[in-house]
């Protein structure tokens, strides 16, 4: 690998110290978790605990881990006053005094573990808006447009950190010579179009009719636009979003009859996710309306999605007939 600079020295050089401390905890713990998810087998971390989260999904044993050690090591930050899993039913206090919301999605696609497929860490961070003191929800529920910095980890074939703290988007490769970041991209953009589309195509009788409009167009042949597009569906959020700020395309968990919202969570996977999109350029709503513009009204709200190369995401747009921001 040609190194580039450290995180740690990135971070130093363009922004300030507080939340310099605050992504050097979480690309901390995303350490221990990229150790953990290639040393399953042996640290018996496979399978599940038995119990079911706030989502009704069964907990694996390797979320209840991933959730633990990102929590420490942002209560060890001393600057997160508030923090939001996917794992836990409600926001935690961390540090009273601390100026961070982090919303985390600690093992996205943890379905793909069993499998050794790519799996990562989703997070975002919002400043806090209420006095120092216990956390409250009016400092989780804030639009998307409040993130300040946001990103993922995926541990993939290499473990590969992304984030941006609104300057662009930037990604790191953890070197396991010596277990640091390295950059190795920084201001990515996505292409403006791409040749993919990627969702579970098995649900589409359940899609609303304009999704179902926008996959038949993605599938005609149409030789000037290079349709049909290829299918790719890794279902593991982060890896499905990591190839397409490099490859291009389009993601999308619509919504579906009798399920408006979709399945994603609003707030750390489809805000991260739609703050990194747009930092390269790209574009995320939820059918109606730009991600980033979402009041959320719940902790652990879901929220359609259709993110990706702005061309194609405009592509969605036209379908709906939505006049949106985005
Ligand atoms: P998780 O965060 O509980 O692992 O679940 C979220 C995952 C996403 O990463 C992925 O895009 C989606 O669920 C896959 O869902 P489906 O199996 O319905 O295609
Ligand atoms: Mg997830």
């Amino acid at each position: 690998m040609q190194k580039g600079k450290s995180l740690a020295t990135f971070l130093q050089e363009t922004t300030s110290p507080d939340l310099s401390r605050m992504l050097l905890s979480i690309a901390e713990s995303t350490k221990a978790l990229s150790h953990a998810v290639r040393n399953i087998g042996m640290l018996n971390l496979s399978g599940s605990t038995g119990e079911t989260n706030v989502q009704g999904e069964t907990v694996q044993k390797l979320d209840d881990f991933s959730n633990n050690i990102i929590m420490d090591l942002c209560k060890a930050s001393g600057v997160c006053a508030g923090y939001l899993s996917e794992e836990n039913e409600d926001m935690v206090t961390l540090s009273p005094e601390g100026r961070f919301i982090v919303s985390v999605d600690p093992l996205d696609g943890s379905a793909n573990i069993d499998i050794a497929a790519p799996v990562g860490t989703i997070f975002s961070i919002i400043p806090r808006v209420t006095a120092p003191g216990p956390v409250t929800h009016a400092d989780f529920l804030q639009q998307g447009d409040k993130v300040i910095a946001a990103g993922y980890a995926i541990y993939g074939s290499s473990t590969i950190l992304v984030f941006s703290t609104g300057e662009g988007l930037h990604m790191f490769s953890l070197n396991s010579d010596d277990n640091h970041y390295y950059k190795t991209h920084t201001h990515v953009s996505i292409p403006s179009n791409g040749k993919i589309y990627s969702l579970n195509q098995g649900n589409l009788s359940k899609f609303e009719t304009v999704s179902q409009q926008f996959i038949e167009w993605c599938i005609a042949h149409d030789k000037p636009t290079s349709r049909p597009y290829s299918l790719r569906y890794i279902g593991a959020m982060v890896a499905d979003m990591h190839r397409t700020f490099i490859k291009g395309g389009v993601f999308l968990y619509p919504a579906a009859i009798g399920e408006k919202k979709g399945k994603l969570r609003l707030l750390y996977e489809c805000i991260p996710m739609a703050y990194l999109t747009e930092q390269a350029g790209g574009r995320a709503i939820n059918g109606s309306q730009r991600i980033l513009e979402i009041m959320p009204t719940e902790l652990h709200e879901r929220c359609a999605i259709i993110i990706g190369c702005r061309d194609m995401v405009g592509k969605y747009m036209e379908f709906a007939g939505a006049e949106v921001n985005a």
